[in-house]
């Protein structure tokens, strides 16, 4: 394996809405470059970077993986990322190592809502990229329609620097237009191409889209604009020169053509990634200075030293853990020692490896600006940096998105539950986005995901994996308690048994905090009306109470307990009595404090065709959602609205069968907000069931 520097070395994300595409294009990018010797294919489960048995049966990709071509003397590094929404943060992770984002786009369905996703995180981490629209072969597939949506969701940078040759069925090259020549593709998936000059038919259309390429490129470029001006062109160096750095300062977005499946344009597409995107040397990776908490960039140079950011971990049940990670500057080499600064630890490297999907490569080292991986580290988890001791730079952790949904679980045989949080723990660190807890009520083991697939995924993993077999029960909301009034409550707790007695006494009074603050404990106590050290337990009785709900068992939260007054008994006092007394002061203090229950609300995106916006809407409102606003997207409507949570749980559902399969929505969670008194009544009577507790009936 020829060794790479930073500067022939591209890194890209191959981002986009399930089903674009991603998988089978970066198997038939491999193909072509010659890394393996078949076009696998999704459909079969025998691509390179859908490798986990539960990609393979779901022809999903559910985590991102590695793979690399050697095209043209350069390496470029493809990260298959997964397009259903519930795996974003997975998306977000890897687009933080690449240099651009491919995004690909299904050339029938247009911008969808993970298109947008993948732009708006492109767009936050100014990443430069290229747009391919792929499934051209397919029924309906169009340049046109498909560029409208693309131009009415992200604007006129994007601009076509190929035309497609044939339509649908008949799809079987592109037109390249800035060297203004043709290439076509065997009809047999080989990837057998013949160059040419341009069909006679597409000329016309090919000589306009050129001269609006030309002009953007002039747009984007003063010395280029002034050369324009005097000679009414650019030529075919000029053209290329200013479309890439267009491209690198992202004031264009260059599209291409392809069929992953039948592998037509799959090698101009390999063309447009090494000439238009940036190396790896010419964007420093976004770090952090670790005094000031400034933003800095650290260059890609072998000579710096290392300096090297851990954005995924892999839990191989056979191999152990894998770590990935980006060399940002020097070199990791094998068999030697790194510094994990965030974990302050020693790490000592075994062999190191690159990937190509699932299976190691073993090298020397890994160079700046290249993507490796490590097995078997202690410490090291994902969004941690590898560097030396005396390093002034680290890079930010990964944002992880919270779980939106959880559900309870249940092992199938009895004893298994050991076995599940050890395994649950080990899949934690491959995908942070997973919570595991137990009720401390109803002794329920929770699981808390992204999503109903995200959830159903993990229960897969965890059977297919560590052989533990769980029942998924009903998804259970967070609901969350608190009080809408402040108010003084007193608690006194007094024994007399025998010999010693129990005493201790407080005053605390109780007063809402705003929404997101959570809980806050303060002391006023002056005079020593209780000793210090029995504050702690009068806090500690509070907190055991407020964790147990006062209505319906949740948790309380947005408010602040200040405690100012008490008694005590030099004989009798002791810290069991003062945590008595702080849980009956806090039960005083909720009888009072007019508690009421608070509900997750979602932000959710709709996409569907527009025919259906209007039933959508419709729907929307129907489960107590808010419609914040709506855009068309070519034929195409964005519906965005904030949901509670307790609406949505069948939504996937609806927008099936109300749109034929043509919608798509995205979920996350936005805020708490009190639940509609109405709603109450329903809502504390099912958790009281759930907890196996007598319904008390009202008379
Ligand atoms: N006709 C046609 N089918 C394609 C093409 N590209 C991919 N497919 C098929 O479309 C389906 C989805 O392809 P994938 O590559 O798995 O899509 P993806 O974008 O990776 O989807 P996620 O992993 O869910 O994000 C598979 O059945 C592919 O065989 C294409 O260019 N033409
Ligand atoms: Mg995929």
């Amino acid at each position: 394996m020829k060794v790479y520097d930073a500067s022939t070395i591209r890194n890209v994300a191959i981002v986009g809405h399930s089903g674009a595409g991603k998988t089978q294009l970066v198997t038939a990018m491999l193909f072509d470059a010659g890394m393996v010797n078949r076009l696998g294919k999704v459909d079969d489960g025998t691509t390179i970077t859908d490798f986990d048995e539960e990609e393979v049966t779901r022809k999903h990709t559910l985590s991102s993986s590695v793979a690399f071509a050697e095209w043209k003397k350069t390496k470029i590094n493809l990260i298959d990322t997964p397009g259903i929404g519930n795996f974003l943060s997975d998306t977000r992770a890897a687009m933080r190592v690449a240099d651009a984002a491919v995004i690909v786009v299904d050339a029938v369905a247009g911008v969808e809502v993970q298109t947008e996703k993948v732009w708006e995180i492109a767009q936050d981490l100014g990443l430069p990229c290229l747009v391919v629209l792929n499934l051209l072969d397919r029924e309906r597939a169009s340049l046109d329609r498909s560029l409208a949506s693309l131009r009415e969701a992200f604007g006129r940078t994007i601009v076509p620097i190929q035309l497609p040759i044939g339509t649908e069925k008949d799809f079987h090259g592109c037109v390249d237009l800035v060297a203004m020549t043709s290439a076509t593709f065997a009809a047999d998936d080989s990837g057998n191409v013949t160059l040419g000059n341009i069909p006679p038919e597409l000329n016309d259309a090919a000589t306009t889209a050129r001269e609006t390429l030309i002009e953007m490129v002039a747009e984007a470029d003063d010395e280029l604009m002034e050369q324009f001006f005097s000679s009414g062109t650019l030529t075919q160096e000029e053209l290329e020169r200013g479309l890439r750095s267009a491209t690198l300062s992202r004031q264009m977005c260059p599209l291409v053509c392809t069929s992953a499946q039948s592998n037509v344009g799959v090698q101009n597409l390999l063309d447009a990634v090494c000439t238009y995107l940036p190396s790896a040397a010419d964007r420093p990776l976004a770090a952090i200075d670790r005094k000031s908490g400034e933003p800095v960039t650290c260059d890609a140079r072998d000579d710096a030293p290392y300096a090297a950011f851990v954005w995924k971990t892999i839990a191989d049940p056979f191999a152990g853990r894998i770590t990935l990670f980006r060399v940002a500057a020097g070199t990791i080499t094998a068999d030697s020692s790194v510094y994990n600064i965030t974990k302050d630890a020693a790490e000592r490297l075994g062999s190191l490896a690159i990937m190509q999907g699932k299976t190691q490569h073993s090298v020397p080292h890994v160079k700046a600006g290249d993507l490796g991986a490590v097995p078997k580290l202690k410490e090291t988890q994902t969004g941690d940096t590898l560097t030396d001791k005396s390093s002034n730079v680290v890079f930010a952790p990964i944002a992880f998105a919270e779980p939106v949904l959880s559900y309870a679980i249940e092992p199938k045989s009895r004893g298994d539950e050991e076995k599940i949080s050890s395994s649950l723990q080990r899949l934690q660190e491959e995908d942070p986005t997973l919570r595991y807890t137990r009720d401390a009520q109803t002794k329920q083991l929770l699981l808390a995901g992204q999503g109903q697939v995200h959830i159903e995924v993990t229960v897969a993993k965890l059977k297919r994996r560590f052989s533990v077999e769980v029942n998924l029960k009903l998804p259970r909301i967070p609901y969350r308690e608190t009080i809408t009034v402040s108010t003084e409550a007193h608690g006194r707790h007094k024994k007399q048994t025998g010999g010693h007695g129990q005493f201790g006494d407080c005053k605390i009074r109780v007063e809402p905090l705003a929404r997101g603050e959570d809980f806050a404990f303060a002391n006023e106590l002056f005079g020593g009306s209780i000793p210090r050290q029995f504050v702690p337990a009068v806090e500690k009785g509070i907190h055991e109470e407020r964790e147990k709900g006062y209505l319906a068992g949740y948790p309380m939260v947005d408010f602040r307990v200040t405690l100012y007054d008490g008694q005590y008994h030099s004989v009798d006092s002791n810290e069991m009595s003062f945590r008595m007394a702080g849980r009956l002061a806090f039960k005083d203090a909720m009888s009072k404090a007019r508690p009421t229950l608070l509900e997750p609300i979602m932000n959710v995106e709709v996409y569907a065709p527009s025919d259906f916006a209007g039933d959508l809407m419709g729907d929307l409102n129907g489960r107590r959602g808010r419609i914040g606003g709506m855009e068309t997207r070519g034929a195409s409507t964005l519906i965005r609205a904030q949901v509670p949570m307790a609406e949505m749980l069948t939504y996937e559902q609806l927008l099936t069968s109300a749109t034929g399969g043509r919608g798509s929505y995205h979920m996350e969670f936005s805020h708490y907000d009190e639940v509609p008194s109405h709603l109450h009544g329903k809502i504390i009577a099912a958790a009281r069931a759930e907890r196996g507790e007598e319904v008390e009936t009202e008379d």
